[in-house]
């Protein structure tokens, strides 16, 4: 039993609801009756419960039909109305997918003057947005802001790192809950296919952990129906794993919101309560439209500090090209703008290899560590090479680590071992997790089991430097370029010459 059988669950089709509310499924065409929740019978009694629906549903249904009909298709719910059943105000919300509207009745929440969160939202909210200087700040105003509207006891923006490991950036707490600040959370905690769902529905919400499913029953013979497709609706009844998860981490109540940033789920922000809690249909548009905003900041926030870091980069490459048009031209002559060198690729190090002879700037292993990288090297590398992890792949890196625990590396010819090469120094990482990441779950009784504790766990990573980012490869490309043009030309100048 492994990780595998977390993304194996079917979480779309549990084929049961939350018992916080009750659903009809229609036939999109005909709205005819296909698919009810069991839970029904606390409405309208125990006697023959699809008689019985069949008597109540018309009036219901009848003045919202026009509504029904016009859904548009694999979108989430829709606010269509409000009824009173056996004395209780429910409201109704409903959606399209798969040739299915589906209806679901919520305990309608009293209007309490705060009937305008998305209001507020626009008014307070987005201008404090566009005031934030960083990620973290956007992070921490969404954080207070959900917080403000709901009023969970715990609230958390995560980021999910290349790995799908989950960082903590921001969180607002009340007294009594323990602060995660800073914490990871192992990429198994949100299997992929939850991840994917979240992708299309941008929010869910579990008002208790403890609650038993509500089966939903059919009206047609099981056979001639394909099982219900929940990925859109409100009241989906949520993997028994994850309801342990949350109850191991002492959460009754949780809500999460997708952040995605150019079309990938980027994070979450997670709330939670140590009681029971319901949030209205009007409070969770709000807080989907929240993540939204973020969503889109955070984009504009990344782009532009994307643009300013090549278009810095790429102006200290240009110097350095100029530099060296202007002199004789070797390569060996970067060395002398140490400062500009390290600068384009942010490094602790550099060095210039042509064939046997190295030239170095900076920190950086001794030449016959360098040169016999170089050989190493020169076996894998296309146009260009980099790892934050050289010890991985060339062990002997090992013993110049607080050197060159990283490697950038451009090839300058093809015919000769001309290499520039970048080292950044072993940063030793302490990784706070909330658990031990190393519990994998645990089968027993013939189900999966997640981890039982959530208390910080102190990992030391060793090995690795800090990462390349995109813009920094980008301009060792660039000098590479500019470079080989150079050597190209010298070349035929020196053919010339000859001739
Ligand atoms: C779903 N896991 C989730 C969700 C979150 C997390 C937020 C979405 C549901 C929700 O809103 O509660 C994880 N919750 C977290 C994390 C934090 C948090 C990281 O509050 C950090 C503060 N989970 C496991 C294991 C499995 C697993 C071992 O730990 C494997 C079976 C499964 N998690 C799992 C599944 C879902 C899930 C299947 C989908 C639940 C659903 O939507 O049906």
């Amino acid at each position: 039993m492994d990780l595998a059988a977390c993304a194996s669950e079917p979480i779309r089709v549990p084929g049961a609801i939350q018992p916080h509310g009750w659903m009809v499924a229609l036939g999109a065409d005909d709205l005819q009756l296909l698919a009810y929740s069991e839970n029904w019978r606390d409405l309208v009694g125990d006697a023959d419960l699809p008689a019985s629906l069949a008597a109540l549903l018309p009036a219901l249904l009848t003045p919202v039909q026009p509504k029904l009909r016009g859904l548009p298709d694999t979108v989430g719910p829709a606010a269509i109305g409000s009824v009173s059943v056996a004395g209780r105000r429910l409201d109704m919300i409903a959606h399209r997918s798969a040739a299915r509207v589906f209806v679901e009745f919520e305990p309608a929440v009293p209007d309490d003057g705060l009937r305008a969160p998305l209001y507020t939202l626009v008014r307070q909210f987005v201008p404090l947005l566009q005031q934030a200087t960083s990620v973290e700040a956007l992070c921490a105003l969404a954080a207070e802001e959900i917080q403000r509207l709901t009023g969970f006891g715990r609230t958390l923006v995560y980021r999910f790192d290349a790995e799908g490991h989950g960082e903590v950036l921001a969180e607002t707490i009340e007294p009594g809950y323990e602060s995660y600040a800073g914490h990871r959370f192992p990429a198994s905690d949100v299997p992929a296919q939850a991840r994917e769902l979240y992708l299309q529905n941008r929010i869910r919400l579990i008002a208790s952990a403890d609650y038993v499913p509500v089966p939903l029953r059919s009206t047609v013979p099981d056979a001639a129906q394909a099982p219900l497709d929940l990925s859109f609706a409100a009241l989906r009844s949520v993997s028994p794993v994850h309801l342990e998860y949350m109850r191991n981490m002492g959460t009754a109540a949780s809500m999460s919101v997708s952040v995605v940033v150019r079309g990938r789920l980027w994070g979450l922000i997670s709330c939670h309560d140590h009681a029971p809690r319901f949030v209205s249909f009007q409070t969770r548009v709000a807080c989907e439209h929240l993540g939204q905003l973020l969503s889109l900041q955070i984009e504009a926030k990344e782009d532009n500090a994307e643009v300013a870091d090549r278009l810095e980069l790429r102006r200290i490459t240009l110097d350095l090209v100029s530099q060296l048009t202007d002199s004789d031209a070797t390569l060996q002559q970067l060395v002398r703008e140490p400062a500009s060198l390290l600068r384009i690729a942010r490094a602790g190090g550099a060095a210039v290899v042509l064939d046997e002879s190295c030239w170095m700037v900076g920190k950086t292993p001794p030449p016959p560590e360098v040169l016999r990288l170089a050989q190493w090297l020169a076996s894998r590398i296309g146009d260009v090479f980099h790892t934050d992890r050289l010890p991985e792949a060339y062990p002997a890196a090992g013993a110049f680590a607080e050197a060159g625990c990283g490697v950038l590396a451009v090839s300058i010819s093809k015919v000769h071992r001309h290499l520039l090469i970048w080292f950044r120094p072993e940063m030793v990482q302490t990784i706070e997790w909330a658990g031990d990441p190393r519990k994998q779950p645990v089968e027993r009784d013939g189900q999966l089991h997640p981890r039982r504790s959530f208390a910080t766990w102190r990992e030391q990573v060793r090995g690795r430097s800090l990462a390349w980012r995109g813009g920094e490869v980008a301009a060792a490309l660039e000098l590479r370029q500019a470079l080989v043009g150079i050597v190209l030309r010298r070349a035929e100048e020196l053919a010339e010459l000859a001739g």
